[in-house]
C-alpha cells in the first residue's frame, strides 16, 4: 500500500523500530520496468492461493529509470528477426554475450510493447506518404498489433510520447497484483539464505523509509530487479548541478550487492556504460543521431567520425569496429581520441540537422519539428530542456556540446554487467547456459536456488532497454510460479533471529543516537561517518584510480591495487555509518550497496587482462583486445560462508551464426 507523502522534513529515526514479519510464496524486490512486468504477469499463472508481495523503495508510478518518462522504446523487433537482434547486440558489446538470453528476449519483447500501447501509451506512426504522426494522431492511425507502422529511428527503436510511460506501466502492474500486495517506500537491505538448505533463498529484510519499521519477509522464491548502479563515480555535475546524472540516481547497485552477498555469481561486471550525452544536462543523443540525423563535429568543425584517422582507429577493432553500425564504446573511443588530441570539445550540430530536415517542410511542420526536439528532452530528461532555457539555447539556432558521462553499471541498456542467469529450457541452449534445481531448469534463475533477476540484473544481454526489461520480468514471473509449484513442500527458514536482523538494519541509527550529543554539529563526529561523507570518499577513489573521468577512463594495475585497498577500508568504516533520520538510513544502506558493487566492477577489470571496451575504459597495462586469451566471460562469486571472493573465466558459446 502507498503511504502518503511525508510532511515537511525527514522522519527522525528511533532506536527500536516496529517489526513486521511476513511470509509469502513469491517476493518481488523492486518496482521498475522489470518488476512491473513480473507484477503484471504473475497472477495469470499462479494458483489462486499463492501469496505474492512486491516491495519498492519508492512509489511505483515514478520509480526507477523510467521515472521521468522516455521518448523512445529502443527494442521493438517488428519486421526484424530475433536472430538479427542477437547479431546487433553481439556486435555492440564486442562479441561476448549470452545469445540464448538475447534470442529468448527477442521472441517476447514485442508483446510488452503491444500491451503498453493497449494501456494508453501513444506510439508514433508512419503514414503511407512517409509522414510522422505523433500523439493522438498516432493513436488514431491504429495499433502496432493491428499492423500500423511505427516511426523507426534506427533499425530497433520506435518513437513514443512517453512522459507518462512509467505511470501507465505501473498502473497495469498495480491493477494486476492488487495494491494490498505491494509495499512502497520499503528499502530492501539484504537477502536471506535458508537455514537448512544450502545456497537456497528464503527471504529478505528491509525497512520503511516513511515509518520506523523493519520488514522481515520469508519467501519460497524471489526476483530482485533493483536496477543498475549510479553515483559510484564522481559525476560530472558538481556544485549547483549536483544530483543530475543520466541514469537514475536512486539506483544504488542493490541488485548486484544483495545477490552477490548471498553467493550469486556475477558476470561481465567489468562492462560499464559511459554514454555520450548532452553536456551538463545529460540529454540522451539517440533521437538526435537517428531521428534528426545530426552529426557530431570536433572543435575544429570537422566530421571526425568520417575521417581516415577514425577509420584506421576503428579497423583496429574489426570486425566490430568495421561493422555497419559502430559499437557504442567505439563511438565514445573516437570522441575521446579527438578530445585527447586537443581537437575537442565535441559538438552536436543541431542547427544543420534541423535546417536540413526543415528544407522540405512548411511553416507549421517546421514548428512541429522544433517542438519534437524539445519534447524529446521534456519527456525523459527535463533538466536538459531547462538547461537549454537557462543557456538561451534554441537548438535550431545554437549547437550543443556532447560529452561521455561518468561510468554507470547496468545490464539492460548499452552495457551488459549483471548476474549469471540461466537461459531457457530448450534443446538449442548449451548445457553450460542452463540450470535450476532438482532436475528442473528455471529460466533467469541466478546460481542461488530460488533467486531470479531481470532487467539491469541479468548480465551478458544488454540492449533490452525499457521494453525488454518488462518482457524479461514477465518471463521471470512464469518461472517463479513454476518454482513454487515444484517446491510446494519447501518451508523457508531464516538463520538469524528477528532481533539480530533489526540490530543489523538499524545499526547506523543506533550509532548516531549513541554519539550525536558528543559534538555541536551533527554531521561532524569522531564516532561516526555520515553517508554523504562516505559517498564523497567513494567517488574520489573511483574517480582517480578506477578509470573515472579524471583520467579519461584509464586505469592501470597499480591504480587498481590502490583503489582496492581504499575500498577495503571503506567497507570496514561502513561499520561506523551514522543515520539520524529514515532518509539518511536509506542513504547509509545505499552507499554500502554502492561500495560492494563498485568493488565487484574493479575486481573484474583487474582480472580481465585486456581492453575489451575502449571508450568505456582502458587498462593501460593491457591495451588492445586479446582474443586468444580473453574471448570469454569473466565471472565472480563471493562465498557468503567463507567471506572470500573468486574471479574466473567462463566459456563463450556462439549460437547464432
Ligand atoms: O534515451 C529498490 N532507458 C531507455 N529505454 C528505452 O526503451 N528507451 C530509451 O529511450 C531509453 N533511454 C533512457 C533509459 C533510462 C534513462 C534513465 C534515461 C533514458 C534518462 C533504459 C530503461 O529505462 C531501462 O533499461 C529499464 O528501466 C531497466 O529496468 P529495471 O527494472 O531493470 O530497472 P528500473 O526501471 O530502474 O527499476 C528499478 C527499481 O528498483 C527499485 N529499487 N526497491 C527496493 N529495495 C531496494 N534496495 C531498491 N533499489 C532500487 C527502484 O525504486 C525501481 O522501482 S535513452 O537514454 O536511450
Ligand atoms: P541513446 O539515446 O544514446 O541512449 O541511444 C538510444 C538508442 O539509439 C540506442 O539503441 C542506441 O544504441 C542507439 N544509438 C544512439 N546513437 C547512435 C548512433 N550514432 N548510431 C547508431 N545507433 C545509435
Amino acid at each position: 500500500m502507498a503511504l502518503p507523502n511525508k510532511p515537511l522534513g525527514e522522519t527522525k529515526a528511533v532506536k527500536d523500530p516496529a517489526v513486521e514479519e511476513l511470509e509469502v510464496d513469491i517476493l518481488i524486490v523492486g518496482g521498475g520496468m522489470a518488476a512491473c512486468g513480473t507484477a503484471f504477469e504473475v497472477k495469470k499463472w499462479a494458483a489462486p492461493d499463492t501469496k505474492i508481495l512486491l516491495c519498492d523503495k519508492a512509489a511505483m508510478e515514478r520509480s526507477g529509470a523510467v521515472a521521468q518518462g522516455l521518448s523512445a522504446i529502443n527494442t521493438y523487433i517488428g519486421k526484424n528477426t530475433p536472430d538479427d537482434y542477437v547479431r546487433m547486440v553481439r556486435n555492440d558489446l564486442m562479441g561476448i554475450v549470452r545469445e540464448d538470453l538475447i534470442f529468448d528476449l527477442g521472441t517476447h519483447v514485442d508483446d510488452s510493447v503491444h500491451l503498453f500501447e493497449e494501456w494508453g501509451l501513444p506510439v508514433w506512426k508512419k503514414t503511407a506518404e512517409g509522414k510522422n504522426l505523433d500523439g493522438k494522431k498516432g493513436q488514431a492511425a491504429g495499433t502496432l498489433k493491428s499492423g500500423a507502422e511505427p516511426v523507426r529511428t534506427g533499425k530497433w527503436q520506435i518513437m513514443i510520447n512517453g512522459e507518462s510511460y512509467k505511470r501507465i506501466v505501473a498502473e497495469a502492474a498495480k491493477l494486476a497484483l492488487g495494491t494490498d500486495n505491494i509495499i512502497e517506500r520499503c528499502f530492501i537491505v539484504e537477502l536471506l539464505l535458508d537455514a537448512n538448505k544450502p545456497n537456497q533463498i528464503a527471504g529478505a529484510v528491509g525497512f520503511s523509509v516513511r515509518e520506523n519499521k523493519v520488514y522481515i519477509i520469508k519467501c519460497k522464491t524471489m526476483m530482485v530487479a533493483c536496477g543498475g548502479a549510479v553515483n559510484i563515480y564522481m559525476p560530472r555535475s558538481v556544485g549547483e548541478g549536483k544530483g543530475r546524472a543520466w541514469y537514475p540516481v536512486w539506483n544504488a547497485g542493490s541488485t548486484y550487492t544483495m545477490c552477490m552477498k548471498v553467493g550469486a555469481e556475477l558476470s561481465m561486471m567489468e562492462n560499464r556504460f559511459t554514454p555520450a550525452r548532452f553536456k551538463d544536462g545529460y540529454g540522451p543523443v539517440g533521437a538526435w543521431f537517428l531521428l534528426f540525423k545530426a552529426k557530431t563535429l570536433n572543435g575544429l568543425g570537422e566530421n571526425f567520425a568520417a575521417s581516415d584517422a577514425a577509420k584506421a582507429e576503428l579497423e583496429k577493432y574489426a570486425p566490430y569496429g568495421t561493422a555497419a553500425v559502430t559499437p557504442t564504446c567505439l563511438r565514445n573511443h573516437l570522441m575521446l581520441f579527438e578530445m585527447k588530441a586537443g581537437r575537442g570539445p565535441i559538438i552536436m550540430d543541431t542547427v544543420t540537422a534541423l535546417g536540413e530536415l526543415g528544407k522540405t517542410m512548411d511553416k507549421k511542420e517546421l514548428k512541429h519539428l522544433e517542438s519534437e526536439a524539445w519534447e524529446d528532452f521534456l519527456d525523459m530528461t527535463c533538466g536538459q530542456a531547462n538547461l537549454w532555457c537557462a543557456q538561451n539555447c534554441e537548438p535550431e539556432k545554437k549547437v550543443s556540446e556532447v560529452m561521455p558521462t561518468e561510468p554507470y553499471l547496468l545490464g539492460s541498456h548499452s552495457g551488459c554487467c549483471g548476474l549469471w542467469a540461466s537461459g531457457p529450457d530448450a534443446a538449442w541452449v548449451p548445457d553450460s547456459y542452463k540450470w535450476g534445481d532438482a532436475g528442473k531448469i528455471y529460466n533467469r534463475m541466478t546460481t542461488v536456488v530460488g533467486l531470479f533477476t531481470a532487467g539491469d540484473g541479468v548480465g551478458c544481454s544488454g540492449h533490452k532497454f525499457s521494453s525488454g526489461s518488462h518482457a524479461e520480468g514477465r518471463i521471470t514471473a512464469k518461472e517463479m510460479v513454476k518454482f513454487v509449484r515444484d517446491h510446494a513442500d519447501f518451508k523457508p527458514a531464516i538463520k538469524q533471529s528477528a532481533q539480530e536482523l533489526v540490530d543489523m538494519v538499524y545499526k547506523p541509527v543506533r550509532t548516531y543516537l549513541e554519539n550525536c550529543a558528543y559534538t555541536t554539529a551533527v554531521d561532524i563526529n569522531p564516532n561516526y561517518i555520515k553517508p554523504s561523507g562516505m559517498a564523497l570518499r567513494l567517488m574520489k577513489a573511483t574517480h582517480e584510480y578506477g578509470a573515472g573521468t579524471a583520467t579519461y577512463y584509464q586505469t592501470s594495475s597499480k591504480s587498481l591495487e590502490i583503489v582496492m585497498e581504499l575500498l577495503e577500508t571503506m567497507r570496514e568504516d561502513c561499520e561506523k555509518l551514522g543515520a539520524g533520520d529514515l532518509h539518511e538510513l536509506m542513504r547509509a544502506w545505499e552507499i554500502y550497496h554502492r561500495i560492494w558493487t563498485v568493488e565487484a566492477h574493479l575486481r573484474h577489470i583487474q582480472f580481465r587482462k585486456e581492453t575489451r571496451y575502449p571508450g568505456f575504459y582502458y587498462q593501460a597495462d593491457y591495451p588492445g583486445q586479446d582474443d586468444a586469451n580473453w574471448f570469454c566471460f569473466v565471472n565472480s562469486k563471493f562465498d557468503p560462508a567463507k567471506k572470500e571472493w573468486s574471479v574466473f573465466k567462463k566459456d563463450y558459446v556462439k549460437i547464432i551464426p
